[in-house]
This record gives C-alpha cells, structure tokens and sequence, in this order.
C-alpha cells in the first residue's frame, strides 16, 4: 500500500506542471484505472490537492502543509535515518511512542514525528510547547554499539547535525549551548533530549528527541516562554518547508553518525566546539546539587563541560543548566 504512494507521489513529482494520465498510471502501478481512481482520492484525503482534466490526466497543484511520512520519504537521501516514519497528527510525546518502538525492536534510523504534541518534554520533566503544524517534534531512534557512558556524545553530535542542517535550509549560523540548546541571536530555537534504554554494559537503544520551532510567529509563543523562544521563520521572515528541513537533519544525523562509529568522538567535538556560544567564557552552571560559577574551559572526550572556578579547581558537569 504504501509502496504504491511512494510510487504514484514520485510520478508526480517527477512531472512537475505535466499532467500523467490514467492510463499512465495504471500500467505502471499495474491496477486498474478503478484502482488508480481510488488512491488518487486517498492521496486528497491525506490533504494533496490534485486536479483531474479529461484526456490529460493528474496532477498535483498542492502539498499538505505535513510532515507525513509520504512527504519525508520524497527526495530522503540517506540508507537508514528517516527510512521508517511513524507519524501522528496528535500525541501526548514522541519520546513514549519511540520507546516503544525501540523495544519492540524496530529498525535503526526509525523516526517518530508528530504534528502536536500534547505533553511534550524537556529534561527533569520540564514542559516542551509543541503546538500543532508549526514546529518539528520528532524522536530518533539509534542503536550505537558504544558503552553507556557514551551517550551523552549523541545529543552533542545531533546538536552539530541540527545547526547545519539549519544553515543549510536557512542560512542563518545558530549557536549551541551546552548541551542541548540550539539558539539564534540569544533566544532557543531547538531542544534536544537525549534518553537510552541500557544494561550497565550495553545499550539497547538511544532515543533522540529534537524540537524545532520552524513556522511560529513571535506572538505565537506563550507567556511562559516568550522571551526566551524564537523560531526560524521569525527569524528568516519566510515560512520553511518542514519535511525539507527533517530531510536535511536527517542526511547530517547519519553522515557525522558514520563518522563516529569509525573514528570516535574526535571530529565531532571540533565541530560542536566550534559552533558553542558557552566556550571561553564566564558561565554559572546550575546542577542539582549546587551552582558553579567561573569559565567554561571546553569540553573533554566524553562531552563533559569544563568549568574553571576562580580557585582554579576544574569542574566535570555532566548534567546543568548554563546561564551566560
Ligand atoms: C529541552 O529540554 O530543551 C529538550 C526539548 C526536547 C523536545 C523534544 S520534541 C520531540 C521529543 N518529544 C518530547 O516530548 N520531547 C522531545 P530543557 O533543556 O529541559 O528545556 C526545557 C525548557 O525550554 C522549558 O523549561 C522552557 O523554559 C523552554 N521551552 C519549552 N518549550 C519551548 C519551545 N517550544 N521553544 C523554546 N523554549 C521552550
């Protein structure tokens, strides 16, 4: 069934203005002209608009403003991430279903992607605002042969993928904060949860949870966050094709993802540290036992933070929150 989507969503894509006849489209599906009828209404019920002319055939005048797995299977450029989509239009997270998934063993690269999402969230249990159709909200799931204590590299290497994936779609160079942060002129853009199902010596599976604001106006965002959140159209003024933008996270995920099951952390941390707004400067860092102020140093092998205080003992912060 959806081998027959794909296959009809990628005649029409291929001939752009030019309509595709029925019969076209019978032979190659190798359906009936009933048949062909009866996904082409399927295909209106998923929101594309396709307009339908006597002795010319089909085509599409409009996408769904969608992130079904139809629209991100079009044009996917990589082997695994992205390869499986589970979408929704509503969930309480993409985080639970991914769990799940992964439990259930489903296959490396699988995606979890929703419209909204109705409790989405942030690490210790904080609130992520996911209003419907403007953001990306989506899990991956990943099966590193790495031990555990690794982990934490992932949301680094996926913070690296998402800024340029953002340059690349949008132009605009956004900053990393340690560790999961992703912000444009000071305001966070992207959140990124990183959560693992494990044995003390292996992990099972790596969920990784990004939220992206994309399409939001400034006034869109809530009370709660409005100073702090922006989005890329606020920031581009121009509205950005969502599944385009996960196609291109998707295609960096999995090339700095092969680059570091072969050779390790390495190039990676280059990448990370140079994209970090947090590095050489004067931070607080805020953990659940205390606060430490002085200046970041960088951050080791493992993605641990480094922070100098003004005794000049270095501190390990594997898990805070950074004030600039
Ligand atoms: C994060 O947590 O930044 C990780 C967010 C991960 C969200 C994704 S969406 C897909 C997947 N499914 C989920 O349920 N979660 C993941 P943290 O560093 O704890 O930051 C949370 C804080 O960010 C909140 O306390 C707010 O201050 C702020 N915040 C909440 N929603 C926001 C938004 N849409 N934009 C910007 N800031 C937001």
């Amino acid at each position: 069934q959806s081998d027959i989507r794909r296959t009809l969503l990628e005649m029409f894509t291929n001939s752009k203005e030019e309509y595709v006849s029925g019969q076209k489209i019978s032979d190659m599906l190798g359906c009936s002209r009933t048949a062909v009828w009866k996904h082409i209404e399927d295909l209106r019920k998923e929101g594309y608009e396709l307009e339908a002319v006597r002795k010319k055939g089909y085509r599409i005048v409009n996408k769904p403003n969608k992130v079904s797995e139809n629209e991100l299977i079009l044009g996917l450029q990589t082997k695994k991430i992205g390869q499986h989509v589970h979408y929704e239009e509503v969930v309480e997270s993409t985080q639970k279903i991914a769990h799940r998934l992964a439990q259930e063993g489903v296959q490396e690269g699988t995606v979890v992607v929703a419209e909204e999402q109705t409790s989405g969230r942030g690490r210790l249990d904080r609130v992520w605002h996911s209003p419907k159709g403007t953001g990306v909200w989506m899990s991956i799931i990943l099966r590193p042969t790495v031990p555990p204590q690794n982990a934490p590299q992932l949301t680094l290497l996926t913070a690296v993928a998402v800024v340029q994936a953002i340059q690349e779609v949008t132009g605009i160079s956004p900053q990393i904060k340690w560790p999961n942060d992703i912000l444009i002129e000071g305001k966070k853009a992207v959140g990124i949860l990183t959560e693992m199902q494990a044995d003390a010596d292996r992990i099972h599976s790596v969920i990784i949870g990004i939220g992206i604001n994309v399409n939001q106006q400034q006034q869109d965002f809530s009370d709660a966050i409005k100073d702090i959140a922006t989005s890329l159209a606020a920031e581009t003024g121009e509205l950005i094709n969502r599944a385009t933008l996960m196609q291109t996270i998707f295609l960096k995920i999995e090339s700095l993802y092969e680059e570091y099951l072969k050779n390790g952390f390495g190039l990676i941390k280059v990448l990370w540290e140079t994209y970090a707004i947090s590095i050489g400067k004067r931070i607080i860092a805020r953990t659940l036992r205390g606060s430490i102020e002085g200046w970041a140093k960088g951050i080791t092998e493992d993605g641990v933070l480094l922070v100098e205080d003004d005794l000049g003992v270095l501190h390990h912060i594997h898990s805070a929150d950074i004030e600039l």
